[in-house]
């Protein structure tokens, strides 16, 4: 291991110290997810309205890379037809930092064309970080009882594998029993067997995912290191025609989301800075706009000086990317499971970030929400994530909700 991932990685681990006690000193936020309807702009912008973000090494070969993320959350099965389909005027920027520095240094932009039916494929072009432009179509929804056979489609030439479509929200978490606690521990009474509920409240719903597998050699890496983040971007220009409803972009592109490391604005960053910290980049972390809100959150809570100095200058120096160390071998089923490997290193569908976060938040003692996996099985094959959840037949009563 490199003494630079060795720092990056003390590094990621302190930011998951960091923004776990903000948890406590925060507790008027009320918890929405790792970024799910985080700030009011994307919560009001579905197509944009980032997830969660994933990145790391494919356990079927470790010289790939496997980046994820997915947007418009909490699509109901009976709606995979309506809603299952990405927007055609969202940008959906994935941001690598080769360098160790704060500022990204090339992109992966995906976009989609315009759907043309509902029982059409959208076709996505995947612009890589070496100037090479491939499409490929994505899986179309449906209704049936029985998930639609996945559409993975590979190009030779780069190797890039690449799946786009309605999938299960690998996320999971008890939101209500997470705040219910917050809310215990603020009231001075902490209150551990609010987390007895095991309720997953993402469980049963669909969400739409990018799944895009790519060879390590495409990318660029500081002693192995990378750094990835989301930006989703519209144009800023907009015209608006009458007669059809049309909205015409023009114009350069402006963030609506973006999201690295789980969790950072939608516990850390005041309510009233969420869009801000969406529309910021990663160098402006590293300059220290949000710092103040940082530091503010850790003295509420009494973190004494020496450790609101350490987390945040961590929290400043590097900015909001996901560090993977594509020297660290990453095995098991469902994308990956062996310990070590996963978050703050990257993170895999089956990482349990919201137990990480709940070890630190208790002091290192092992608590969760007692929700410690996905509803529904990820896949041991690219894109590893779960197939998409479908409407029951009849005599079916359990739909998988867990309200
Ligand atoms: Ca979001
Ligand atoms: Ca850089
Ligand atoms: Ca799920
Ligand atoms: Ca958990």
């Amino acid at each position: 291991m490199s003494n630079s991932w060795r720092k990056a990685g003390i590094a990621l681990s302190t930011m998951a110290l960091l923004f776990s006690f903000a948890f406590l000193s925060l507790p008027q936020t009320v918890t929405r997810a790792a970024d799910h309807s985080e700030a009011p702009l994307a919560d009001h912008d579905r197509p944009a309205d980032i997830g969660d973000v994933y990145a790391f090494l494919d356990p079927s070969d470790n010289s790939r890379v496997v980046l994820a993320f997915t947007v418009v959350g909490f699509i109901v099965p009976g709606e995979n037809s309506n809603q299952g389909a990405f927007d055609s005027h969202v940008r959906y920027r994935l941001e690598l930092e080769e360098t160790g520095d704060s500022t990204a240094d090339r992109f992966i932009d995906i976009t989609f064309d315009e759907r043309t039916s509902r029982s059409t494929p959208q076709n996505a072009t995947i612009l890589l970080p070496n100037g090479t432009r491939i499409t490929a179509p994505t899986t179309v929804p449906s209704q049936a009882a029985t998930a639609p056979t996945r559409v993975v489609t590979t190009d030779s030439a780069t190797g890039v594998s690449f799946f786009a479509g309605v999938a299960d929200d690998p996320f999971f978490f008890d939101i209500p029993g997470f705040n219910r606690f917050v809310a215990s521990v603020a009231g001075g009474t902490p209150d551990a067997t609010q987390l007895a509920r095991a309720r997953d409240t993402f469980a049963g719903y669909n969400t739409m995912a990018v799944v895009i597998s790519l060879p390590v050699s495409l990318i660029r890496t500081t002693n192995g290191v990378v750094g990835v983040d989301l930006l989703t971007q519209r144009q800023i220009k907009r015209t608006f025609k009458t007669k059809t409803g049309e909205v015409i972009y023009s114009g350069k592109f402006a963030n609506v989301d973006r999201m690295g490391v789980p969790a950072i604005n939608t516990v850390l960053i005041p309510f009233a800075r969420k869009d801000e910290y969406n529309l910021a980049k990663t160098s402006d972390d590293a300059a220290g706009r949000f710092a103040n809100d940082i530091v503010a959150a850790l003295t509420s809570l009494g973190t004494n000086t020496d450790n609101v100095n350490i987390l945040a200058s961590v929290a400043v120096l590097n900015g909001d990317f996901l560090r993977l160390d594509t020297t660290v071998a990453n095995t098991g089923p469902g994308g990956g499971n062996n310990a070590g490997a996963g978050f703050p290193n990257g993170r895999r569908f089956s990482d349990d970030v919201v137990d990480t976060i709940l070890f630190f938040v208790a002091n290192q003692n092992v608590i969760g929400d007692n929700v410690n996996g996905n509803d529904v099985a990820l896949t041991d094959a690219f894109p590893y994530i779960g197939v998409s959840q479908q409407p029951r037949n009849a005599g079916v009563a359990d739909d998988n909700t867990r309200n």
